[in-house]
């Protein structure tokens, strides 16, 4: 089955998958996230790939949030027996060890900004808006935002953006700690792709771990994350890619990475 709503590539260790329905604002449907959770799946079932960039097509959206006309006319019980969207979780955050980059390019609302914080780096375009604006369609956000967006930016600013729906620009989010970085509009998928490939330069069960370790800052008591932490950098301590890294240091040479 080909893809029809999102688009694909890979360019040497990078993945780049774009979503592709700008028309629509590249609005998030069923099919945007079977997708999606496919191609999450090639990436992390491919070794030869080692991170991964989504960003949206065209300058206005990265994506404008879950497809309103696939939900208005669905009733409560369709939400519930289907479990509607409940597999980004499971499918895409939890099934990716694998670092990867959300490139926002424009709007990024309500499930838009929510996939944008599921990304493990989130970097913006300066043209980048982030809002959770499903109160004014009288629910409210239904894949974390509530959650996501108030350990990334806090209480204040999270509930503010919740209970009114309002837009933040690029820099505000940049200030928020909600991205990484912003740069010029021209330069975002360069700016993402320079990054990734960077990640996909270090040692890729090192990059694994790394990420497992700040993901558990947020699922745990820093005692048990400090516990945590010291146990997979002993572990990483026994892989080869160790006895490499160490040994191309005091050699003065790159290292060469076996993901051993
Ligand atoms: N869904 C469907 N179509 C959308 C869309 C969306 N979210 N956003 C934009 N579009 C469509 C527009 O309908 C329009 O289509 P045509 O009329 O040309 O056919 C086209 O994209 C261009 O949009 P506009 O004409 O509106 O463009 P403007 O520049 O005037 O405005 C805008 C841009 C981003 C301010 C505006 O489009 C807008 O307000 N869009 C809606 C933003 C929004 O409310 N997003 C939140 C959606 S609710 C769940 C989990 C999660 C969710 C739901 C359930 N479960 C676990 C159950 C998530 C919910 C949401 O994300």
């Amino acid at each position: 089955m080909d893809f029809e709503t999102i688009r694909t590539e890979t360019r040497g260790p990078v993945a780049l998958v774009t979503l592709n329905r700008p028309e629509a604002l590249n609005a998030l449907n069923s099919r945007v996230l079977e997708e999606l959770i496919r191609a999450f799946a090639e990436f992390e079932a491919d070794p030869e790939q080692r991170c991964l960039v989504l960003t949206g097509a065209g300058d206005k959206a990265f994506a404008a949030g879950a497809d309103i006309k696939e939900m208005a006319a669905m009733a409560a019980a369709d939400f519930y027996a289907a479990d509607f969207f409940s597999r980004w979780t499971s499918h895409i955050v939890k099934a990716t060890r694998k670092p990867w980059i959300a490139a926002v390019n424009g709007f990024a609302l309500g499930g838009g900004c929510e996939l944008a914080m599921m990304a493990d780096i989130t970097i913006a375009a300066d043209t980048a808006r982030f809002g959770q604006p499903e109160i004014r369609l009288g629910v409210g956000p239904g894949m974390g935002g509530s959650q996501r967006l108030t350990r990334a930016i806090g209480k204040a600013k999270a509930m503010e953006m919740c209970l009114t729906g309002r837009m933040m620009d690029a820099s505000e989010a940049e200030r928020a700690g909600l991205v990484a970085r912003v740069v010029p509009r021209a330069q975002l998928l360069e700016e993402a792709l320079k990054l990734a490939e960077e990640i996909a330069a270090q040692p890729p069960l090192a990059a694994i771990a790394v990420k497992e370790m700040v993901n558990a800052a947020f699922e745990t008591t820093l005692e048990q994350g400090l516990i945590f932490e010291r146990r997979v950098f002993q572990v990483l301590a026994g892989t080869a890619d160790k006895a490499e890294g160490m040994a191309a240091f005091i050699a003065k040479r790159p290292g060469q990475w076996t993901g051993r």
